[in-house]
């Protein structure tokens, strides 16, 4: 039997690790691109104990050229693209930066997997954030999108090109709209990592308080190695499709701090007026959190909820890990972590 290859874009991020160990245990053959740097951050891969286990190559995605050369090299069974300039407030200062390689490189790998005539099968890592300022309560496949950031905007032209190469080249294309997902690799700069990370370091003494930005920005908030068993179902799946993977539920970044807050020790209250809020531990009065205004985006998705009745029916995935789950997930392994 032929080992399948797989090659997964963004293969040091969050997904991108988790996904890595699930296919390395299903002994698939993996690849992994890196970008140039003075230090590849392959912390998460060392972490799982796999780092000699991917085969790396360097991948510049926004350079049509190179993008054609580690296909061929490769020709990959299966592609995951999950590199991408990922957090939504970094968009806002670099929008040329955020769609060349959210848009351009996925252009690239379409074109390469074109031109090159590859029976590969391509998932693409289209977000919840498309979906915007929302136009119905409760998001689905079928929900129209109205994206407010320069990522989100990115990431819909990614997803519709997908959608084009599919229709156009009969390509096995796909794309996962995936809402957000957490999980102990989370990077730092997302809201319940920083929150876990920091308040962990704040009760060793190593960290003053908290400064956030909109506390009552709610999210449909999954674990992240549940979410890339749902990517693999959707790319092995035999009818290329896009998917919702979402858990229907939704929290506010408040109730994400209260519920770290409590797996280590504080019970809080809040004072102050809306920009001016401040967290406090009741027992003892210390100063958890406060409200600046240097995180507040110019426009910011209020509330995202995803319906995932569509990947149930098809491909019978569903989420078991929720939100409070994940906050103390999170807040175990940052305390404990030295
Ligand atoms: P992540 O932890 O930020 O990882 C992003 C990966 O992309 C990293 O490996 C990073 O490499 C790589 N990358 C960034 N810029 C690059 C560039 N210019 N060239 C090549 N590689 C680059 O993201 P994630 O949370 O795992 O998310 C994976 C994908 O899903 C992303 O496309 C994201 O937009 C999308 N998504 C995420 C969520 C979520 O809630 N996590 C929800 C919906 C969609 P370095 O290690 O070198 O930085
Ligand atoms: O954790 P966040 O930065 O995630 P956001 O913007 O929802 O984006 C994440 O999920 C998307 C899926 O919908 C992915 F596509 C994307 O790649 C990324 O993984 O912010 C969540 C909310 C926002 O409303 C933000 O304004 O939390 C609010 N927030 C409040 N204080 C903060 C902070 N966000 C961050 N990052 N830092 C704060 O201090």
């Amino acid at each position: 039997m032929n080992i399948p290859k797989v090659l997964i874009t963004g293969v040091t991020g969050q997904d991108g690790s988790y996904l890595a160990r699930d296919l390395l245990n299903k002994n698939y053959k993996v690849y992994g691109t890196i970008r140039r740097g003075a230090s590849p951050k392959t912390f998460r891969l060392e972490e799982l104990g796999i780092v000699n286990k991917v085969n790396f190559f360097s991948l510049e995605l926004t350079e049509l050229a190179n993008v054609v050369h580690v296909l061929n090299e490769i020709k990959p069974d299966y592609i995951y693209n999950l590199a991408a300039q990922s957090f939504v407030g970094d968009s806002f200062l670099h929008p040329h930066y955020t769609s060349s390689i959210n848009y351009l490189g996925v252009l690239n790998i379409l074109e390469a997997i074109k031109l090159l005539k590859l029976d590969t099968r391509f998932y693409q890592a289209s977000t919840s954030e498309m979906y915007g300022d929302i136009k119905e309560q409760i998001q689905n496949e079928d929900t129209p999108f109205n994206p407010i950031s320069p990522y989100a905007i990115s990431k819909l032209a990614a997803h519709y090109l997908v959608k084009n190469y599919r229709i156009a080249y009969n390509i096995h294309a796909c794309s996962g709209i995936l809402f957000n997902h957490e999980s102990e690799f989370r990077g730092r700069e997302f809201v319940t990592k920083k929150i876990s990370s920091w308040l962990s370091d704040l009760k060793k003494g190593n960290k003053g308080p908290l400064p956030l930005g909109a506390l009552d920005s709610s999210r449909d908030w999954g674990y992240a190695p549940e979410y890339v068993k749902a990517m693999q179902l959707i790319n092995e799946s035999d009818t290329p499709d896009d998917y919702v993977v979402a858990t229907n539920t939704n929290y506010t970044v408040r109730q994400f701090l209260e519920w770290c807050c409590y797996e280590l020790g504080y019970e809080i209250e809040f004072s102050g007026s809306k920009n001016k809020e401040v967290c406090y531990d009741k027992k003892t009065g210390l100063k958890l959190a406060y409200v600046d205004e240097k995180y507040f985006r110019p426009s910011d998705v209020k509330k995202l909820v995803g319906s995932y009745k569509k990947i149930k029916n098809d491909l019978n995935w569903e989420p078991k890990i929720f939100a409070k789950d994940i906050a103390i997930i999170m807040t175990k392994y940052d305390y404990e972590k030295k």
